[in-house]
């Protein structure tokens, strides 16, 4: 889909500075050549968050992932832009020795941090490292003139948020961002009913890519709620994408991409995992560890599943099923 989004959103012109939101100063950025290159010739870019790095998966798994999706993002004609912070540097582009460094819990950079939104003045400021999550990678993106972000799993409305208020900074982000992210949705481990409600509330468009209205479920491609829209075409993403440009909204595109079929074989053991995981977290008051829930829960489901719930989270797809029908880049198991 990426490929042919880019090709009908971004006709080899040049992006109009108005229409860039540089919402961060240059100077805080460290852009790479090549991404700077294509931005300033209208070439498409795709960001690539860094949480799922730092803390969303186990060293080596985290490394060859990261490497495996810039290559399909490559793979179509694209740019990939991992984005994180380093030193009080926002990177934008990665070298192969910087991601081997945030990755590697032996290499002493284990105190990286999670980032969202609010965390970054404080990174900035006291020169810290870290994985930015969705949040923090969407405005850092689109600030450089991104338009397109490919990633895993959406941050959502935890189970029991609306008592503990657990909301993911991902789903106000998307309120105030123009960028479209490209999600296999967001994981059963949230409260999929109310997410969806309140990226109506942040007046975030939920399109999915299929054809139908079924919202994926991350590790399975229905996760038995609906999403306002469905496009069934790269030509009619990308006209949302220019239309959201051309309205100067300043608001986010959700494509919820679903896993293939194929992929999801695993579903009902990792399901019962989640269903677990969630339990025991909130026995433990996991709830209370802030940015620390969703790892611990990814981390408990990894392991009552048997590993089995990584391999969706693992771009590592380059030769799709010829039986499913368009998937051209998978990201987070889902075909994008
Ligand atoms: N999904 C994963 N692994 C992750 C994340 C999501 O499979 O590491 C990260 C993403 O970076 C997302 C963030 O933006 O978790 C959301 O965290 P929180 O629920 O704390 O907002
Ligand atoms: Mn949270």
């Amino acid at each position: 889909m990426i490929r042919n989004l880019i090709r009908y959103s971004c006709p080899g012109r040049k992006i109009s500075p108005q229409r860039l939101y540089y919402s961060l100063p240059t100077r805080f950025i460290d852009i790479a050549p090549e991404v700077e290159e294509a931005l300033n010739s209208g070439l498409p870019v795709v960001a690539l968050e860094s949480t799922i790095i730092t803390h969303g998966m186990p060293y080596p798994i985290n490394l060859t992932t990261a490497v495996s999706v810039e290559a399909q993002v490559r793979s179509t004609g694209a740019i990939p832009a991992t984005i994180a912070i380093l030193k009080g540097r926002i990177v934008v582009g990665m070298s192969r020795s910087q991601l081997e460094h945030i990755s590697d819990a032996q290499s002493g950079a284990r105190d990286l941090i999670k980032v969202s939104r609010r965390d970054l003045a404080t990174m900035v400021g006291l020169k810290l490292s870290g994985g930015t999550t969705i949040s923090a990678t969407s405005l850092i993106a689109s600030s450089v003139g991104i338009k397109v972000f490919a990633t895993g799993g959406l941050g959502g409305v935890h189970r029991g948020g609306e008592i503990t208020w657990d909301v993911s900074a991902d789903l106000t982000e998307l309120g105030r961002t123009p960028i479209a992210v490209v999600s296999a949705g967001i994981k059963s481990i949230l409260d999929v009913e109310r997410t969806l409600e309140y990226l109506e509330t942040q007046g975030v468009a939920v399109i999915t890519y299929g054809p139908d209205r079924r919202f994926p479920g991350f590790y399975i491609p229905d996760s038995g709620y609906k999403s306002p829209w469905n496009v069934n075409s790269p030509e009619e993403a990308a006209m949302i994408i220019d239309a959201v440009d051309a309205l100067g909204l300043k608001s986010g595109v959700l494509f919820a991409a679903p896993i293939p079929e194929s992929h999801s074989k695993d579903a009902a053991v990792i399901q019962d995992a989640v269903d677990k995981a969630v339990k025991e977290s909130e026995e433990k008051g996991v709830n209370k560890l802030g940015r620390d829930a969703t790892p611990w829960i990814l981390r408990r489901v990894a392991e009552l599943s048997k590993g089995k719930s990584l391999p969706s989270s693992i771009l590592d797809y380059s030769k799709p099923p010829l039986s499913d029908p368009k998937p051209l880049v998978v990201i987070g198991g889902a075909a994008v």
